[in-house]
């Protein structure tokens, strides 16, 4: 394992070097993420705060609580907060390194627009109004569904209710749409379809009691090491097992005590084999599994066909192997079923989710503490931004845009005439990104997220974006990737320069106080949407003063709802974060666990058992393109760089783009470690450094996405990726396609 040890000095070019040849010889990521101990990389205070101001990590979906530190009007210093309970205290690297990403050379400052090849700048005043002009001409000439807004999944909640409020309430287009989509969209959707509604069950403190954990297509020690920590942690007191499923021997997989080291894009055949294995052998408690869920019998035959043997041939793993997992999988009683990207970014990422809750199903691992399908989202506000409504076919309060009599809730409680608010459901970005490319939609507005690097096909991306008759890019930093098509550039405050709340994946709530001013003539992205309504003539609707007059209205809206988060305020957040909805009224202590009584949301109060076939990717390896390209994350950087790859100490790690290969692969295409290749596919080509490593399934590689066209228009890793969707939820298929290396 690649433990680094810290020795207090000052880590120069040659010591990075060195770690950095570390890395790769411990083959995925080899700077222990979960346990890492340079010093130098986890270092955050420059100076000596005089306050500490209690906020949340602006990253993953862990949700870890924190306090800034700030001296004289600057971030100085973070560090984790003790009685937050999801953390307790701790930060990964990219927690601990978050005040480096506010003082950049590339920060934003003030509102722009194009002229000519540039942009130049202008007040708020005339930047807003030009924002409201051309949303009011633009629904003038071509109709409310012309206009659309691409937001992330990582804003508070008061954000996503203003967004939602102007666009669906006012402007009467559903039109909004969230990186969700490109984060867990099939995950979501597996929920819904297995549950009834889009319920996670679990709490994070069930990592604390659990028997077992199913870790399938999840890189947790570099994409949540906080939770992955605690896991470890708890594994050795509980004597827990944990298998990982990844065709990558990643730092996760070393750490599981058996790593289902499958074929790609076989899981929905070897989940249907474990299914296979545990009705056949009588480890199925079939009264029990039947007074909870649907779908029994038709699942028992379905899975006939799934034999140990057919599923040994198809995931290349031990026919002895699937059954004695199956077989733990059935004993265990305390089981957690945790999953990742490597299910949900496919064609058929649905079906996968569905089909791995139904072994949490079948082995009673459902209703009881420590046990259930626990997912953790992605992006920070993945589930925050679901109850408020921000996605195309949703309205606050978990409503939907379908069902008249939901919307007439929210237009009643809007104040406006219910026929203005459309019963059509808005479109996913693949969807929008087409209307631009088609001249059906006019105008997008795009808050806090950079489709032109981290869309798959980016550069048909990059194409659509540049047809827009209007595009706004509203974001923290310039140039990004998208930033380039804009025109009109409105700069955003980022996180510790404004104010909100949000709920983490496990429904919980805590506070982001604003701790520092914002550079230039930046501003809260919701206070800039807010100008933008009132000069529409919504200043009745936008009267809100500041962020918690907000919170105190879309509570409101909760009443009777499944979040019914009445009982929140920022006063309670900020005294007791994590807080779980429902919470509805200021006494109730909230929820950590769901369905303790097997009562669900779905038909007959029951989950459901899925029975579904496999599919292969849309695009499979072939004589010309002979290789599976697998795309993912690594533990120093996030997304598409724009924060972290201008932290120096972290993107000198990985400065470049790297491919993993397995040695019988490398020479059979006739590379070594250290070359420089050029990777293919029919949309792009990239160039990447060779990596040679036996963690890697024959016949696969795997890059890092982070890179975009700004780190060189050779380093564009989603220009090859193929734009290809979730039958159901649309999420892309990041991690299959088909690929060939050449001589760079
Ligand atoms: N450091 C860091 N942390 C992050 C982020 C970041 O950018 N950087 N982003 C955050 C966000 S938004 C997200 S969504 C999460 C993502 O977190 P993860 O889901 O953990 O990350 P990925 O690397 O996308 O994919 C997970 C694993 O799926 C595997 N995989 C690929 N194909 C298959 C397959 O066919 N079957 C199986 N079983 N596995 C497969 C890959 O090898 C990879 O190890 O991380 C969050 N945390
Ligand atoms: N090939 C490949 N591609 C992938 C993935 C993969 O596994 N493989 N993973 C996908 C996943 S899981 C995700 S979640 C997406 C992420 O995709 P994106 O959401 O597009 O990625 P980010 O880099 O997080 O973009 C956020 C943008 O908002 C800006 N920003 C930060 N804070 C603020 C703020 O407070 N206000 C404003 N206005 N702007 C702000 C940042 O500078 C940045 O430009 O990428 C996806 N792309
Ligand atoms: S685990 Fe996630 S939320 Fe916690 S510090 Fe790390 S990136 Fe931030
Ligand atoms: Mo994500």
């Amino acid at each position: 394992m690649g433990k680094q040890n810290g020795n207090g000095s000052k880590l120069s070019r040659r010591n990075f070097v060195q770690l950095s040849a570390a890395w790769a010889a411990a083959s995925a990521v080899g700077l222990d993420p979960v346990f890492g101990t340079v010093k130098e990389l986890y270092a955050s205070e420059t100076m000596k705060p005089e306050k500490w101001v209690p906020n949340i990590c602006a990253y993953c979906g862990v949700g870890c609580g924190l306090e800034i530190g700030v001296n004289k009007d600057k971030v100085v210093a973070v560090r984790g907060m003790k009685k937050n309970p999801v953390n307790r205290g701790d930060l990964c690297l990219l927690g601990k390194n978050l005040p480096g990403m506010l003082y950049t050379k590339d920060r934003l400052l003030h509102p722009q627009v194009r002229d000519g090849k540039g942009f130049k700048k202008i007040g708020w005043d005339a930047a807003t109004s030009q924002v409201a002009e051309k949303i009011k001409d633009t629904i003038a000439k071509h109709g409310p569904d012309s206009v659309a807004l691409y937001v992330s999944a990582s804003e508070y909640i008061e954000e996503y209710y203003v967004y939602n409020k102007l666009f669906k309430g006012m402007l009467g287009t559903n039109n909004v749409e969230s990186s969700a989509r490109l984060c867990w969209a099939s995950g979501v959707v597996g929920l819904v379809t297995s549950f009834g509604a889009d319920s996670p069950p679990c709490a994070v403190a069930d990592v604390d009691l659990a028997d077992l954990f199913v870790v399938a297509g999840y890189n947790m020690s570099s994409s949540k090491p906080v939770l992955f920590k605690r896991m470890v942690q708890a594994r050795k007191q509980n004597k827990a097992k944990m298998i990982v499923i990844d065709p990558r021997k990643t730092d996760t997989a070393q750490r599981a005590d058996i790593h289902l080291q499958l074929n790609p894009g076989t899981d929905l055949i070897l989940f249907n084999a474990f299914a296979h294995v545990m009705l056949n052998e009588g480890l199925v408690n079939e009264k029990e599994v039947k007074s909870y869920a649907n779908g029994f019998d038709e699942l028992k035959k379905h899975v006939q066909k799934f034999t140990p043997d057919f599923a040994s041939e198809k995931t290349g793993l031990p026919k002895e192997q699937i059954v004695e997992i199956a077989r733990t999988m059935g004993k265990s009683q305390k089981g957690l079923f945790m999953w990742g990207q490597g299910l949900n970014q496919s064609t058929t990422g649905n079906r996968k989710a569905n089909a791995f809750m139904n072994l949490a199903f079948l082995s009673g691992n459902i209703g009881k503490p420590g046990a259930g399908p626990l997912a953790i989202t992605g992006q920070g506000s993945a589930m925050g931004l679901r109850e408020v409504g921000s996605l195309p076919h949703l309205l606050p309060g978990f409503r939907l845009v379908p069902k008249d009599n939901q919307r007439a809730e929210v237009a009643k409680f809007w104040g406006v005439d219910p026929a203005k608010m459309s019963p059509n459901k808005g479109k996913p970005i693949p969807f929008l990104l087409k209307g631009l490319e088609e001249g059906k939609l006019k105008l997008l507005w795009i808050i806090h997220s950079n489709p032109a690097a981290t869309f798959p096909n980016s550069s048909w991306a990059r194409n659509a974006l540049s047809k827009a008759e209007t595009l706004i890019v509203q974001d923290a930093y310039h140039p990004t990737e998208t930033s380039k098509y804009a025109h009109i550039l409105l700069p955003g405050a980022q996180w510790a320069e404004k104010e909100g709340c949000l709920t983490n994946s496990e429904r919980g709530y805590t506070i982001a106080r604003k701790a520092v001013n914002a550079p230039g003539e930046a501003r809260p992205d919701m206070d800039i949407v807010m100008d933008v309504a009132r000069k529409l003539g919504f200043e009745k609707q936008f009267a809100f003063k500041n962020s918690e007059e907000v919170f105190e209205e879309y509570k409101q809206l909760t009443a009777g709802r499944p979040c019914d988060s009445r009982g929140m305020t920022y006063a309670r957040m900020e005294k007791t974060p994590g807080i779980q909805w429902p919470v509805p009224t200021a006494d109730h202590p909230g929820t950590p666990r769901r369905f303790l009584d097997r009562k669900f949301p779905g038909k007959d109060g029951k989950v459901m058992l899925r029975s579904h076939d496999h599919k292969d990717a849309a695009e499979m390896p072939d004589a010309e393109y002979p290789l599976n390209l697998i795309t993912g994350l690594i533990a120093e950087q996030y997304h598409s760089r724009t924060r972290t790859g201008k932290i120096d100490k972290l993107a000198r790690i990985t400065p470049e783009v790297f491919m993993e290969i397995h040695p019988d692969d490398a020479k059979k295409h006739k590379t070594t470690e250290g070359a420089h290749v050029k990777v293919a596919t029919r949309r792009g080509s990239v160039k990447a450094r060779v990596r040679i490593t036996d963690g890697i399934t024959r016949g696969s590689i795997f890059l890092p996405y982070h890179f975009g066209y700004l780190s060189g228009e050779d380093q564009a890793v989603n220009s090859l990726t193929n734009n290809v969707f979730d039958e159901k939820a649309k999420q892309p298929e990041y991690k299959a396609c088909a690929a060939k290396i050449e001589k760079a």
